[in-house]
């Protein structure tokens, strides 16, 4: 039977709505067996004015180790925020031993946003991210994570030009699937632009105004969710860009919900979509 079982490493953030606590249910809700691999502990996400920070990086290869052990194996590794650089090693190797033939390496470069490097991270960690990108058949940055990748000067005004030479930038270390998320070409849309074999597709949608923490979590977990169910790249994309819209829109009016996506009670859309 062709039961796809996926793992996806990331921190767990016990409050967020980021990370774990949103590919877990989105993944799950696609139809998709979903395996984790908690990569650090916090009280809340790096946002929040404090939170405490439990590194599980030392759990990683023994965790790996036992699954060699036991034969356990995987048809897709989708990563998302890593605490250190010393995880983007693990992570590799687990990607290298923990795969069945063909999986496919699925890596959210979840390092920066709005032109800046999430809490804790520096330039050592952008290279390890990058060296990771190397590896993976999809990578799905944000504008700021595709201009740090290739040390393009950051814009929030930009053009069709502009896509398209950090496409290309890109495409100089990384030969798969490039899903760029927040890529807007037309005043008040945003959009997706997907890059296969150096054809460059758009998917526009609508933009809403205060956007929420987290929906770079929410697009990539979708995203995997649907091309694990066998859509191509192009409609996992859309699906994921239509999907993270509706949760913005649904989360937006409520001014105390900046922390997070309120994506649960939009889950059952996505499932009728996914049939
Ligand atoms: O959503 C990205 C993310 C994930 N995990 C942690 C974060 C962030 C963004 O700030 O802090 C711990």
């Amino acid at each position: 039977m062709d039961y796809k079982r996926i793992l996806t490493i990331q921190d767990a953030s016990c409050v967020g709505q980021c990370s774990m606590t949103v590919a877990l249910p989105i993944i799950s809700a696609c139809g998709i067996e979903t395996a984790v691999i908690p990569s650090a502990v916090l009280s809340t996400h790096t946002a929040f004015d404090s939170f405490t920070f439990c590194d599980l990086t030392e759990e990683i290869p023994k965790i790996k180790d036992v699954w060699n052990k036991e034969n356990i194996k995987f048809s897709a590794v989708y990563t998302g925020y890593l605490g250190n650089k010393a995880q983007v090693s693990y992570v590799k190797e687990i990607m290298n031993e923990c795969l069945t033939d063909g999986g496919l390496r699925i890596v959210d470069p979840a390092m920066a946003d709005g032109g800046k490097l999430y809490y804790g991270f520096d330039n050592n960690y952008v290279q390890a991210i990058k060296a990771l990108c190397r590896e993976a058949d999809y990578i799905l940055p944000n504008i700021t994570e595709a201009c740090l990748l290739t040390d393009t000067e950051y814009k929030t005004e930009y053009d069709r030009e502009f896509i398209e030479g950090l496409m290309k930038e890109l495409r100089k270390f990384f030969n798969g699937t490039v899903i760029l998320t927040g890529a807007a070409l037309t005043e008040g849309k945003t959009g997706v632009a997907v890059c296969e074999k150096d054809e460059i597709r758009f998917y526009e949608h609508e933009k809403i105004s205060g956007g929420c923490h987290g929906t770079g979590d929410v697009y990539a977990s979708v995203f995997t969710g649907a091309l694990m169910r066998g859509k191509t790249p192009f409609e996992a994309a859309t699906i994921a860009a239509d999907f993270t819209c509706d949760c913005i829109k649904y989360t937006s009016p409520d001014k105390e919900h900046w922390y997070g996506v309120k994506f649960e009670p939009l889950l059952g859309g996505l499932i009728e979509r996914l049939k």
